[in-house]
């Protein structure tokens, strides 16, 4: 049998601020054999993410860069379509860190089969993965929402800050989402039910927005992109106040350090606790996510968005897509019909 053509997307060089596609190449080569305890995964979509960034650069991180020449690294669903492993069988669907590229290999332990669901498998990239877990535990167990908080979240309409703004909204807070556009805001408080959406492209001054969606102060803070957005969040933490370092998107691509106003007065005099967060420290305890978030999904109490886009070519655009704002929900490219 001739071996299917693997059409892959490498990096090609470092990139200096925002990435380019140029920093990008494709490549083909035959897709590769599986070896006993190894299974052949085609892949059907692929996660684009704001870390993706993280790992072209070389400066060190919780996981080693991507290496200039190599398939660029990103998480992915597919199915199995050759086994050598008796843990995976033919047509499984799994998740598993596959790759920009359309034929991955994988073992038992490093995929996720996916369980029988009414939702296409790509949400397995969105609420009912990475993404969701991050929403989740970051919230509740960072940020530790009360009925009756206020709580902010940034980057509210995309994948993880939907997800926080909506379990905060079942937990009873009064919920506060942050977005780039008049669309976004109107599509986090008319159908995921926040109480009020500050769009921070057009608001003449943040702070006034912000003390007037928030008028006995910030409780809950899960910041999804540093900068000046949480330069005014955190001048309006109220006692006790939770701060969830999530995300500072708004950082990645720049080339000079970021030098806003000193927060530490503020964390000071309102007794608060800022706390970075990282969801692989949460692995262990995914499957209670992913049920509860399934459940709210079933019961109709959340709703959930993709952005899809076609073609694993299109994803070296796709990724600049995020730090522009340019994605309206989770972002995946369609790599393949199932
Ligand atoms: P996303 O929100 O679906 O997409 C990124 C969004 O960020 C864009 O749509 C854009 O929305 C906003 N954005 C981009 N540049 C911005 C800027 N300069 N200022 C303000 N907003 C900006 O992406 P996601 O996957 O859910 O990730 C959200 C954040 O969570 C990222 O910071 C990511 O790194 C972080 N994250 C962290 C962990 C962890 O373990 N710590 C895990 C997953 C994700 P607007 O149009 O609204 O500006
Ligand atoms: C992310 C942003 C940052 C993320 C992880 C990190 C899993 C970690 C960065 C580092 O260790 O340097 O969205 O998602």
């Amino acid at each position: 049998m001739n071996a299917a053509i693997n059409r892959q997307v490498r990096l090609a060089a470092r990139p200096e601020g925002m990435p380019k596609v140029s920093d990008f190449s494709l490549a083909e080569e035959p897709a590769p054999e599986p070896r006993p305890g190894q299974a052949l995964v085609r892949v059907l979509s692929l996660s684009l993410d704001p870390y993706m960034r993280g790992r072209m650069s070389a400066a060190k991180s919780y996981a080693a860069p991507v290496g200039i020449g190599d398939v660029m690294t990103g998480g992915a669903v597919g199915e199995v379509v050759r086994s050598e492993t008796p843990g995976l069988g033919e047509g499984d669907l799994v998740e598993g860190m596959f790759g920009w590229q359309q034929y991955a290999l994988c073992t038992r332990g490093s995929a996720r089969v996916l369980p029988p669901s009414p939702y296409p498998p790509s949400y397995a990239l969105g609420i009912l993965g990475m993404p969701g877990a991050t929403a989740y535990f970051g919230l509740l167990e960072v940020g530790r929402p009360r009925p009756g908080d206020t709580v902010v979240v940034s980057a509210a309409s995309g994948a993880v800050g939907a997800v926080v703004g909506q379990i905060a909204r079942i937990g009873g807070c009064r919920v506060v989402g942050t977005v780039g556009s008049d669309e976004k805001a109107a599509y986090i408080t008319e159908h995921l039910g926040f109480d009020a959406a500050i769009n921070y492209r057009t608001a003449n001054d943040l702070g006034a927005a912000l003390d007037e969606a928030c008028p006995d102060g910030i409780d809950v803070y899960f910041d999804n992109v540093g900068g000046p957005m949480t330069d005014a969040v955190m001048q309006r933490l109220a006692f006790k106040a939770r701060v969830v370092v999530c995300g500072c998107i708004h950082h990645y691509n720049l080339t000079e350090p970021y030098l806003g106003p000193s927060h530490l007065r503020h964390i000071l005099v309102n007794r608060a606790r800022v706390e970075g967060f990282l969801v692989f420290d949460w692995l262990a305890r995914y499957p209670e996510a992913f049920a509860r978030l399934a459940a709210w999904l079933d019961d109709g109490s959340m709703t959930y968005r993709e952005h899809v886009i076609e073609g694993l070519e299109n994803a070296p655009d796709g990724l600049g897509m995020l730090f522009e704002g340019r994605n309206f929900g989770k972002l995946v490219v369609k790599v393949a019909e199932r």
